[in-house]
C-alpha cells in the first residue's frame, strides 16, 4: 500500500491545513454528513482539490456525552475512506484512540496517526505506533484522567499544557515511538473553558518552542461561537444569546488558522479548507514581500 513518507509530511514551514473528516452520526459540526462512504470520500476529495494537505479521518466523537463506537463499528466506518481516499493518492491521518483501529488504518495506507487522548486512551497505542514507525499527533486532554463534569483548572494553562505536552513526549519515547515523528497538539476545548483556549491561543509559541511540529485544531469550535458583535464592543466574548452555529465560524477559524502561522504551527486541523487556505495565504505573501 503507497504512503506518503513521513519525512515529507512533517517539513516545517508553510503551515499545512489538514482538512476534518469525521465519519460519525454525532460529531458537533458536521456529525452525520458523511456517515455515507462515498459522500465521505466525494468530501475528503473536494477539500483536497480546495487546497487541504491532507484529510484526517475518524470514526469517534469527542463531544461530551457522546457514546463510543465499539471497535468494530468504528473499523467499519473509517477503513474503507482511508482505503479509498488513499487509492487517490490522497494523505490521510486517523484520528483514533484505538491501537487496533491505527493499525488497520495504517495498513490501508495512512501516514499519521492522531490520537485526541495522547495515548493515554489504550495502553497498547504507544507501542504499536513505534510498530508503525509513523507519525504520532499527540494531544493534549485531562478529561481521561479526570471527572468529565469536572471544571478544567489551571493556574497557568499556557505552562501547564507545554509541561504536559513535554512530559508525554518523554513517555511516548520511552515507549518507542521516534521523537521526531512526534506532533503535539495543544487540544482546544478538550479539558479548556473558553478563558483558557484564547489564552493558549495567544501563548501557542510556547508550545511551537517546544521543538516538534504542533497541529492547532480551533476550527468551529465553541469559544469562537460567542464573539463581540462590533469592534467597538468590549473585547471579551458575548455571554448573551445563542451562540452562532458551528458552520458560521469559518471567519473566526481562518483568523485561529493565521495565528497559528504566526506562532510557527506545522498544521491546522480546519472543516472549511478555502477560508483557512486564503488566510495561510495571506501569512505566507506577507512574510515573503520585501
Ligand atoms: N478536535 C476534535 C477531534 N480531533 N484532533 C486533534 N489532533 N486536535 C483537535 O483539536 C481535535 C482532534 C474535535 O473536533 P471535531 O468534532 O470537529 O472533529
Amino acid at each position: 500500500m503507497s504512503q506518503i513518507p513521513a519525512a515529507g509530511l512533517l517539513t516545517p514551514a508553510p503551515t499545512r491545513i489538514m482538512g476534518v473528516l469525521n465519519v460519525t452520526p454525532d460529531s458537533f459540526s458536521d456529525g452525520g454528513r458523511w456517515l455515507d462512504h462515498a459522500a465521505a470520500v466525494e468530501h475528503g476529495r473536494r477539500m483536497m482539490a480546495e487546497g487541504a494537505d491532507l484529510v484526517d479521518v475518524g470514526g469517534e466523537s469527542t463531544r461530551p456525552g457522546s457514546v463510543r463506537p465499539s471497535e468494530q463499528e468504528e473499523l467499519d466506518r473509517v477503513i474503507p475512506v482511508v482505503e479509498n481516499l488513499v487509492g487517490h493518492g490522497i494523505p490521510v491521518s486517523i484520528d483514533t484512540m484505538r491501537a487496533t483501529v491505527a493499525a488497520a488504518a495504517v495498513g490501508a495506507g495512512a501516514a499519521l496517526v492522531n490520537d485526541v487522548s495522547g495515548g493515554l486512551a489504550d495502553d497498547a497505542m504507544p507501542s504499536t505506533v513505534a510498530g508503525l514507525g509513523v507519525p504520532f499527533v499527540a494531544m493534549h486532554w485531562r478529561g481521561l484522567l479526570a471527572d468529565p463534569q469536572e471544571e478544567p483548572h489551571y493556574e497557568d494553562v499556557v505552562g501547564e499544557v507545554r509541561d504536559e505536552l513535554a512530559a508525554r513526549v518523554e513517555a511516548l519515547v520511552e515507549e518507542g515511538i521516534a521523537r521526531e515523528l512526534v506532533v503535539l497538539d495543544p487540544g482546544f476545548g478538550f479539558s479548556k473553558d473558553a478563558g483558557h483556549n484564547w489564552v493558549l491561543l495567544r501563548g501557542l509559541a510556547a508550545i511551537t518552542g517546544l521543538g516538534l511540529p504542533v497541529l492547532v485544531g480551533t476550527s468551529r469550535k465553541r469559544f469562537l461561537g460567542r464573539l463581540p458583535l462590533h469592534t467597538a464592543a468590549p473585547a471579551e466574548p458575548r455571554t448573551d444569546g445563542e451562540p452562532t452555529a458551528p458552520d458560521e465560524r469559518d471567519a473566526a477559524t481562518a483568523a485561529t488558522s493565521l495565528l497559528a502561522a504566526q506562532a510557527g504551527a506545522w498544521a491546522v486541523r480546519v472543516h472549511d479548507i478555502p477560508s483557512t487556505r486564503d488566510a495561510l495565504a495571506v501569512h505566507r505573501l506577507t512574510e515573503a514581500a520585501r
